[in-house]
């Protein structure tokens, strides 16, 4: 169990609450892009930024901030929002998503938009990207307390290269990172089992590379993400006992739900990369208690 008072999770809550809200006008005015893995990662996002991320949102380059690589690029909507809702970027831009010209695209540019660590859409590509800068900031820079976070999704799983950064980070004891893998069971078409069975070892790829494997069951709700982050940063006795070390990267599978908030996109792989009508929209922010709709 984590330490965070119920006040500070009521806050996360809210701000996940209105990412939520922003991602569904976002997508519903641009008429397209990826609602379902959006919904998922909301909350964890609502966490990493409002309850363990060190950054500052008037400086976006601060040589002292923790890292968040978005691998799943798709999702970026929700990452668009959770940076509004931190006074990153300005809320009102949000509403440009996808529009030519503007700094918000359907996958995320880094040159385009400060507070962006990666570009990313090619699927599994972030985990190399997120493992080489966690090195770097570990064997190269040894005097920093950097934390590297990266968030890939299930789909990404069955991408080699993910195979090929458990093995280096792995190796190389990077415990300056933490994946978050988003477990939400879909991607584009059909579930993942059905699309490439793992047979339910989920991350077998990464403790087999001497890993450390830690689960937010929950993984919507904000208080068990927080514990389940709080407790990858500690290690028991037992759990030294079975070959944990605060020397590993570390992994956290987010048992979460495709569309979450939304009751007819949850569990549906249709919505991996469908839009909500502007209609729809309305109905949806009406249920999420969003009083100026879109
Ligand atoms: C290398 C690569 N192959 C294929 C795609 C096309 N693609 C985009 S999203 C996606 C499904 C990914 O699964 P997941 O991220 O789990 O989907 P979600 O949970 O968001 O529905 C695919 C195959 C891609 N972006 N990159
Ligand atoms: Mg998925």
């Amino acid at each position: 169990m984590s330490n965070r008072t119920p006040e500070q999770i009521k806050t996360i809550e809210q701000h996940a609450l209105n990412i939520r809200r922003n991602v569904i006008k976002m997508i519903a005015t641009a008429g397209s892009g990826h609602p379902a893995g959006s919904l998922s990662i909301v909350d964890a996002l609502a966490c990493l930024y409002f309850g363990v991320m060190r950054y500052d949102p008037h400086n976006p380059n601060d040589p002292n901030r923790d890292i968040l690589v978005l691998s799943n690029g798709h999702v970026c909507p929700a990452l668009y929002a959770t940076m509004a809702e931190a006074g990153i970027i300005p809320e009102s831009e949000l509403m440009t998503l996808r529009r030519f010209g503007s700094r918000l695209q359907g996958h995320p540019e880094r040159t385009k938009l400060p507070g962006l660590e990666t570009t990313s859409g090619p699927l599994g590509e972030g985990l190399s990207q997120a493992a080489g800068m966690a090195y770097a900031l570990k064997y190269l820079m040894p005097t920093n307390d950097r934390h590297v976070y990266c968030i890939i999704s299930d789909g990404e799983l069955n991408e080699g290269n993910i195979d090929e950064a458990a093995k280096f980070a792995g190796k190389y004891q990077l415990s300056n990172l933490t994946v978050l893998l988003d477990r939400n069971g879909i991607q584009l078409s059909g579930t993942t089992e059905n699309i490439l069975p793992n047979f339910g070892r989920c991350g077998i790829q990464f403790t087999a590379h001497n890993w450390d494997n830690f689960f937010a069951f929950s993984g919507n709700n904000v208080a068990c993400i927080l514990d389940a982050i709080d407790e990858s940063k500690r290690r028991t006795p037992e759990q030294l006992k079975h070959g944990f070390s605060l020397d590993h990267p570390r992994l956290i599978q987010l048992h979460t739900t495709p569309g979450k908030g939304v009751d007819f996109m949850e569990n549906d792989y249709n919505w991996h990369g469908k839009a909500p009508s502007l209609d729809d929209a309305k109905h949806i922010l009406a249920k999420l208690g969003d009083k100026k709709h879109v």
